[in-house]
């Protein structure tokens, strides 16, 4: 970093704090994790310096002579790993790709249904707050009161009533598993597509502890970061008779030129995926949620279905006595690091909702196992208890400290060599 040092030293110091930040807290945050050096150098190459606009072998530009070689790599790594027919690695992220997917197969007011934000959705499956909500004719369906699961035979009713054109399967903070097989009748009997956004569990999916979509749904969105520990950045895999129009949906119809540099290191991380390390980690993140899921609840804290079965856990804390926003910013000055997130007909509103959300990604990549997810289920329940107690939060954070300096997290190791005179 010596040359952002030389030029820029105010933003040189604010990635150095960054940095620290991210190597000192013990980081929950269901969608967040660390990349490989690897990822990190790729993402930070000369292909920065590239236009593309278009496909291998048909670009707008010339001198694409090493580009299409990079974009080909990520293409074929990522439809071995996935066992998709087509991919297209040029969206943005995921929200520029479920709305390349709404622009390849809808007109304005066509209808979609996908799941509620305040249940779990994310805001491009059809938040009247989002374009996908403004510009479609989006419907919803929400969680069982009871269960906290999905009702698929409400799913089905809902689909039966307003006939989507798109059946969206796909969440932000859903703990279980989606039935995939059960997402594909529905949208079959009544002639929907069926689109499954798979940003959140692409890595379990990828590492093979969590079903794959791929065999059901038409189309399947993902971002590359999250739990898939690629660079910020996003694919669209579909079945081979849509690759025309998702192609075409992606460029020229909401983007310009790919970002080459993410591109190379979407590559990098998809070759990182298909290690037998990456499928250790993508089946101890899920161990690691199920054995913080346990013991927390083991502390009284009540769960949004009462466990888990992938990398992430919704708490509703009505029962604590105190807000989802009031625990996530005690917890932060603690060293430990999530959000708040509405609940299931949750009666507070979203900006201080009532629950947290909890992910193992980032935790399990720097080597965190079963022993230390349990010491981090107490220190997450001293704190909830006693959240104004600013000496306990100063221990906790000197606690969090020192377990994250026994793991260091990738791409941050350069941190614990400590350079003569420093
Ligand atoms: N912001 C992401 C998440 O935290 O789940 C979704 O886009």
């Amino acid at each position: 970093m010596q040359h952002v040092k030389d030029i820029d030293p105010e933003i040189h110091s604010l990635i150095k704090q960054e940095e620290e930040r991210q190597a000192d807290k013990i980081r929950l945050i269901a969608s967040e994790n660390y990349v490989s050096r690897a990822v990190l150098e790729a993402t930070g190459s000369v292909l920065t310096n590239k236009y593309s606009e278009g496909y291998a072998g048909r670009r707008y530009y010339e001198g694409q002579q090493i580009i299409d070689q990079v974009e080909n790599l990520a293409i074929n790594r990522a439809k071995k790993l996935f066992a998709a027919e087509h991919v297209n690695v040029q969206p943005y992220s995921g929200s520029p790709a479920n709305l390349a997917v709404y622009l390849a197969f809808l007109n304005p007011g066509d209808t979609i249904l996908g799941m509620a934000l305040p249940h779990g959705g994310h805001l491009t499956h059809g938040a009247q707050v989002s374009i996908s909500g403004r510009y479609f004719n989006a419907q919803s369906y929400q969680l069982d009161r009871h269960t906290g699961r999905l009702n698929y035979e409400q799913i089905r009713a809902t689909a039966h009533a307003v006939r989507p054109k798109i059946l969206i399967a796909g969440h932000s903070a859903y703990p279980r598993i989606l039935d995939f097989r059960l997402f594909r009748e529905i949208a079959d009997e009544v002639q929907a597509l069926l689109m499954v956004d798979m940003a959140h569990f692409a890595g379990l999916v990828a590492g093979g502890a969590h079903p794959s979509p791929l065999p059901y749904a038409d189309v399947v969105t993902s971002t590359t970061h999250k739990s898939l520990r690629g660079p910020r950045g996003a694919m669209i895999l579909c079945r081979a008779e849509h690759a025309q129009a998702i192609d075409k949906a992606v460029f020229p119809g909401i983007q310009g030129g790919p970002h080459d540099n993410t591109t190379a290191a979407i590559a990098v991380a998809l070759k990182e995926a298909d290690t037998q390390a990456f499928r250790d980690y993508a089946a101890q993140v899920v161990r690691n949620a199920a054995t913080l899921a346990e013991a927390l609840m083991a502390k009284g804290f009540t769960l949004i279905t009462d466990g888990t079965d992938n990398h992430l856990m919704l708490i509703d804390l009505s029962n604590k006595g105190i807000s989802g926003k009031m625990a996530s910013r005690a917890l932060d000055q603690a060293g430990i690091v999530l959000n708040s997130n509405a609940v299931p007909f949750d009666q507070r509103k979203p900006f201080d909702p009532s629950g947290i959300r909890l992910g193992t990604p980032a935790v399990t990549s720097r080597g965190f196992k079963e022993e230390e997810m349990r010491t981090v289920s107490e220190m997450i329940a001293k704190v909830v208890d006693d959240p104004g107690n600013h000496q306990l939060l100063a221990r906790t954070a000197a606690q969090a400290r020192e377990l994250c300096r026994a793991h260091p997290a990738p791409g941050l190791e350069h941190l614990l060599q400590v350079a003569p005179g420093d």
